[in-house]
């Protein structure tokens, strides 16, 4: 069978997918008998954009499946963490031939996957406690929809649509009604019902209604022929249809609610970000959400040696030495320090070393979490960082 343009597991551990110059620099210091025992750190310098003021860290997996076995040691931050620019979130050490080679590999794991967490977890924030959903991986290579959608969950999606997806991170997929089925049976309400006598009981019957006629319509219609089996409406509705969105979402909920269908919720999805969100979240109850988040801008975290042989040194423009990431949970601030150091936050609690030693001669000191357990950690972070703050001030959005 022909393959798609991608590399598999083994052949990343192999090294094709890495830089060439990486390749070239392994035969060097091998046959110059150069190598040397490093400390190599990763870190971010800044984020995509001034609005982003945390990121969320994801990735760290994969990475660890690239060194296992590999004799080196690995430092990092748990996966799902919030992390700010300008702070190690990863620390690798060992022989420079037993890993360096894979660093194209390594950053782009973290890279790609801490973009995606990081905008889910702004849309998470502006949707607070309604329903986000990852519908993003058609935007994106088939081969890497797992990756995405894994990173979409993490950052505060509460499911994700492709097969491949949900199996990764051990939940059920998440979809509703495509416009195909609509046009091809010819009605909403036909398409619907045909939906609700096909489909298992336990999928929500989402009902999409902007194919045809005004959604108003289609709602109320779609209402009276399915009832209490109908859980909600989706509105897709196109770019040059939506004028304005808000009001028309409100005319639905309340020719919905004064024919008796309060328990339909309502469901939008297209072009959303978390700006729109934000704007829309008072009348609606579900988002799915795609391209902003599957093909969010890649965060560019840098690999860089900080230490030789246990001694510091480091490129110009990066400070050496191995160090150690002082969190106070209080105050969710971070202090960078040389390894080892104690550090007092400046609300006079004591901080600690939020870089967990996780990989020891390339094996792992622990069973790694479960994405469920990751999300619920970057959960529980965000939770801390926002807490009593209004989302706006915390997206940084710009009044209009
Ligand atoms: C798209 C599809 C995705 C949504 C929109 C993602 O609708 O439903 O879930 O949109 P975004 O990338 O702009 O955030 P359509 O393309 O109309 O597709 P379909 O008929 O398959 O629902």
């Amino acid at each position: 069978m022909k393959k798609l343009h991608i590399v598999n597991t083994e052949e990343v551990i192999r090294g094709d997918a890495t830089d060439v110059y990486f390749i070239r620099t392994e035969s060097i210091l091998k046959n110059t008998h150069q190598a040397r025992n490093v400390c190599m750190e990763i870190f971010l310098k800044s984020f995509p954009s001034s609005e982003y003021r945390w990121g969320i860290f994801a990735g760290l997996e994969e990475v660890l499946i690239l060194l296992e076995g590999r004799p080196v040691k690995v430092r990092a931050l748990p996966e799902g963490s919030v992390f700010f620019a300008r702070t190690p979130v990863v620390s690798i050490e060992g022989n420079y031939l037993d890993f360096g080679g894979l660093e194209t590999a390594i950053l782009g794991c973290l890279c790609q996957a801490s973009g995606i967490a990081t905008r889910a977890s702004r849309a998470r924030v502006a949707a607070g406690t309604k329903g986000l959903f990852s519908f993003g991986a058609r935007r994106m290579h088939p081969s890497i929809a797992p990756m995405v959608e894994r990173a979409a969950y993490i950052g505060g999606c509460d499911g994700v649509a492709t097969v491949a997806g949900a199996r990764l991170i051990g939940e059920k997929p998440v979809g509703t009604i495509p416009h195909a089925l609509i046009l091809q049976i010819g009605d909403t309400v036909e398409a619907t019902k045909a939906f609700d006598s096909v489909i298992s009981n336990d999928v929500p019957r989402v009902a999409l209604i902007d194919t045809f006629q005004d959604e108003k319509f289609e709602a109320i219609r779609v209402a009276q022929a399915l009832g209490k089996r109908l859980s909600a409406v989706r509105l897709d509705t196109p770019g040059s249809r939506r004028g304005n969105f808000k009001e028309i979402l409100r005319e639905v909920r309340w020719e919905l609610d004064i024919r008796g269908f309060e328990h339909v919720k309502l469901f939008v999805s297209g072009g959303l970000d978390e700006y729109t969100i934000l704007e829309l979240k008072d009348v609606v109850d579900s988002f799915g959400v795609g391209t902003r988040m599957s093909s969010a801008a890649s965060l560019d975290f840098s690999m860089d040696i900080v230490e030789i042989d246990g001694k510091p040194i480091a490129k110009r423009g990066k400070e050496s030495g191995r160090k150690s990431l002082m969190r106070c949970r209080e105050c969710m601030r971070d202090y960078v320090v040389p390894y080892g150091k104690v550090k007092t936050c400046d609300c006079g609690r004591a901080t600690s070393d939020i870089l967990e030693t996780v990989m020891e001669n390339g094996r792992l000191l622990k069973k790694l979490p479960s994405a469920q357990e990751v999300r619920t950690h970057s959960m529980d972070e965000l939770e801390m960082l926002t807490r009593d703050k209004d989302p706006k001030d915390i997206l940084n959005v710009k009044p209009v």
